[in-house]
């Protein structure tokens, strides 16, 4: 479905040349973030600042920053909060050590896990009962995959990360194999590793569902679908924020000459567009559509914006706040 927007402050464009700025349709917010962000200020509103966050609640500074001046405290670790306050955890989920940890110490604690990032850890678990060895597909380090890994003891989960650790990965001899994924992962990366464990583990056991999410999919296919007609595509995300980097990939494969992401309107070098007649933008799950708004005022500052929106699938998914918060 597209839609042509002319641009809403032409008169302003006249005179100026003409950019033509494919919007990708689904872009920005997610269920997930968006059920996250209201968790930490549903908690502000009932039990007053501060309230706590470990890990920044989803990877954008703008909504951090947001909610620290709504009376946030954002940590990186349960030590750093005082026993007396209310702690959140991030959408990225955790190890089940830190919400013990929290019990042990009594703290009072609200759990901002996707609903989606809960299913892969409940599909470990089961694979974990079923006395299956665990292959994760995602990126070391990442808050995601360090809570998936600690829902289980250590050794009974190995990472891989490209298709050269699923041709190489040591598993345990005569132990049934199963793999789960980041939710945020390339479709098209993952499709290959799965490939590669199929051809070398015929037998594993896989998601019942894809535990890439509907966001990351469609968002993806929405960057695929205009990438060939952009000749620059604009990322709006975070460097930190795995979907966001993936859309800069996507970009750039599916045709796009050059991808750049940018965290506000300002990071934005206009240079990149002059003489261009045709631009992308997209946003990541946790870029709020402010931003993209800034980036479209960047933009008219030296260029007549024209607006296409082009639209892959429309998302109508929402995820209950928990038990406790419910307005
Ligand atoms: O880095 P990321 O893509 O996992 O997280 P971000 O906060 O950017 O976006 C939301 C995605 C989550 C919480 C993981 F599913
Ligand atoms: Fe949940 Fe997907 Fe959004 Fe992550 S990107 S918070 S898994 S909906």
């Amino acid at each position: 479905m597209d839609q042509i927007i002319p641009d809403r402050s032409s008169a302003a464009g006249r005179g100026r040349p003409r950019l033509n700025v494919l919007m990708a349709g689904p872009r920005g917010f997610c269920a997930g973030v968006d059920r996250a962000i209201k968790i930490v200020e549903e908690a502000i509103r009932r039990y007053g600042a501060p309230v706590y966050v470990r890990h920044e609640i989803v990877h954008n500074r703008f909504v951090v920053e947001s909610l620290e001046r709504q009376g946030a405290i954002f940590v990186e670790e349960l030590d750093e909060v005082p026993d007396d306050a209310p702690v959140v955890f991030s959408a990225h989920g955790v190890p089940k050590s830190v919400p013990a940890e929290a019990s042990r110490r009594k703290l009072f604690y609200l759990d901002a896990t996707c609903p989606l990032v809960s299913k892969v850890h409940r599909e470990a678990e089961q694979h974990f009962t079923r006395g299956r060895h665990i292959l994760l597909i995602g990126h070391a380090g990442h808050p995601e995959v360090v809570g998936t890994m600690g829902q289980l003891p250590e050794g009974t989960v190995t990472l891989v990360e490209d298709e050269a650790d699923a041709r190489s990965v040591a598993v345990p001899a005569d132990v049934p194999l199963a793999f789960i994924t980041q939710t945020t992962l390339s479709v098209d990366d993952t499709a290959g590793i799965v490939a590669a464990l199929r051809a070398r583990f015929p037998d594993i056991h896989a998601p019942a569902k894809e535990d890439i999410c509907y966001a990351t999919t469609n968002r993806q296919a929405a960057v695929k679908a205009i990438a060939p007609r952009a000749e620059l595509m604009v990322v709006v995300g975070a460097p930190n924020s795995s979907n966001s980097l993936r859309l800069v990939e996507v970009a750039e494969r599916a045709g796009c000459p050059k991808a750049v992401m940018v965290q506000r309107g300002r990071d934005l070098d206009l240079g990149l567009a002059q003489g261009l007649a045709t631009i992308g933008i997209t946003a990541g799950a946790s870029a709020p559509e402010v931003l993209v708004e800034e980036v479209l005022a960047r933009l008219r500052e030296r260029f007549e914006v024209v607006i296409e929106e082009v639209v892959v699938a429309e998302e109508r998914i929402t995820f209950k706040l928990p038990a406790g918060l419910h307005a």
